[in-house]
């Protein structure tokens, strides 16, 4: 493979003149820049093993909806090896980032821990590895790939064991999100995503919801080991998932309501809603009730929710709003996706790459003009400036983006991405 190298003195040759028209358009790039590396970015650790986890199983487990295709070689099998993964990552893509692990990605050296007596302890190789970085971890509970989960209900379930069951899960997760955000000094984002559902024409659609309010009020309560300034809970919807086709217990609007009324975050995933409908739109609505979003940002392919994220209209739409209604610092970001086909920490960098490509080129805008245009009535001018901006000299920022960030500019990291593949990946045997 080639890799065509530019000489730093053309990068910042080319960044001042990209400077120049951007300014004539009345947007600071050196602002931009800044704000763009500047915004937290928490990478699921999930692409590195195809969302399999770490725990020591005796039997067949439900994915829960959950399913990652492909068998592309290098998979990461172990704390350690997922660690160097993530550490490649953060050498390849700019920016602020932090650690989004699950609940089944603890150590427990070997021996079954059950997921309602997990504690921080089984966490502590990763809170090591992340204070040395100086980055914040986020945690989620898993309430998937368990004999308990394999109905498809978990805090919604009929029967009250299996609920308490999944409570218990909920507060240990709590807990450890607590004991993570404390020891890292950067509050712990707990994000709860469940698959409950039915397949086919649910005949009650009614009593799962109520228990699931109930159960999850009771996985809130306040109790000991639990700071709610170090552990934020996060609530994710969906429209549907595999083997919840019909139905799905805690839909958007459900988790939208819910949250809403208990002072928790609203997660919205790029890939849980129709076919054609994005989420651009919803920020300025919602955000005009809640506090702040959570956004897990996904690429939905007709029944998958989860293929990398390009840089693409849907993800530039997100962070155009957000520039626009300037709400960055009421959104927390997330990526959360998983394609086993390809190799693993090339598909972390794409996204990674493509979430800052699209933040920046949002800061890019020329909101004001743009703004000022619209409210003149001018609302061709309006357009016909939206159109010239995108083609525009955005790559030179965007290298002298990475330039500063100390990453590889333009495709540099490829090749770097190709030689770590050859000396690492491909000896996981
Ligand atoms: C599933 C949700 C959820 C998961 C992760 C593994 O549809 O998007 O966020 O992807 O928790
Ligand atoms: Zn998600």
């Amino acid at each position: 493979m080639t890799s065509v190298r530019r000489p730093k003195a053309d990068v910042q040759r080319f960044y001042q003149k990209a400077k120049a028209y951007y300014a004539s358009l009345g947007v600071n790039t050196d602002h931009a820049i800044s704000e763009t590396l500047k915004m937290p970015l928490s990478l699921h650790c999930w692409q590195a093993d195809d969302v399999r986890g770490f725990e020591v199983r005796d039997v067949t487990v439900d994915g829960g909806g959950i399913l990652a295709t492909g068998q592309y070689p290098g998979r990461a099998r172990n704390g350690d090896e997922m660690r160097a993964d993530l550490a490649m990552v953060l050498r390849l893509a700019p920016g602020t980032h932090r650690i989004n692990l699950h609940a089944i990605y603890a150590e427990t050296d070997g021996r079954k821990v059950e997921r309602d007596v997990l504690t921080p302890a089984h966490f502590s190789r990763w809170i090591a590895w992340a204070r040395e970085r100086g980055i914040g971890i986020d945690f989620n509970t898993s309430f998937f790939a368990h004999p308990l989960a394999n109905d498809g209900l978990t805090l919604s379930h009929p029967d009250r064991k299996v609920r308490e069951f999944w409570i218990r899960h909920g507060v240990a997760c709590r807990r450890i999100a607590t004991a993570m955000g404390r020891a890292l000094k950067s509050p712990c984002i707990l994000n709860h995503w469940l698959p409950d559902g039915r397949k086919d024409s649910p005949a009650d659609r009614w009593s799962p919801r109520r228990r699931l309010m109930d159960s999850l009020d009771r996985l809130l309560a306040p109790c000991e080991g639990v700071n709610t300034r170090w552990c934020r809970d996060a609530v994710e919807g969906k429209l549907f998932g595999i083997g919840s086709e019909d139905y799905v217990v805690g839909s958007t609007e459900f988790y939208g309501s819910y949250a809403l009324t208990r002072g928790i975050i609203l997660c919205l995933d790029m890939g849980h809603f129709h076919p054609t409908e994005t989420i651009h739109d919803k920020l300025s609505a919602y955000l005009q009730f809640h506090r702040s979003l959570l956004l897990h940002l996904s690429r939905p392919i007709r029944w998958d929710s989860d293929h990398v994220v390009l840089f693409n209209d849907d993800l530039r739409s997100v962070f155009q709003e957000l520039a626009r209604g300037d709400a960055l610092s009421r959104v927390m970001l997330a990526t959360d996706y998983f394609d086993a086909s390809i190799n693993r920490v090339c598909a972390y960098v794409i996204g990674a790459r493509a979430v800052r490509k699209a933040l920046l080129s949002a800061l890019l805008e020329p909101v004001d003009l743009l703004k000022r245009l619209e409210e003149h009535g001018q609302g061709a001018a309006k357009l016909a400036w939206i159109e010239e901006v995108k083609s525009g000299p955005f790559h030179a920022v965007w290298d002298e983006l990475c330039r500063r960030a100390g990453v590889p500019v333009g495709g540099d990291w490829i090749e770097q991405a190709r030689r770590y593949e050859e000396q690492v990946l491909l000896k996981r045997t």
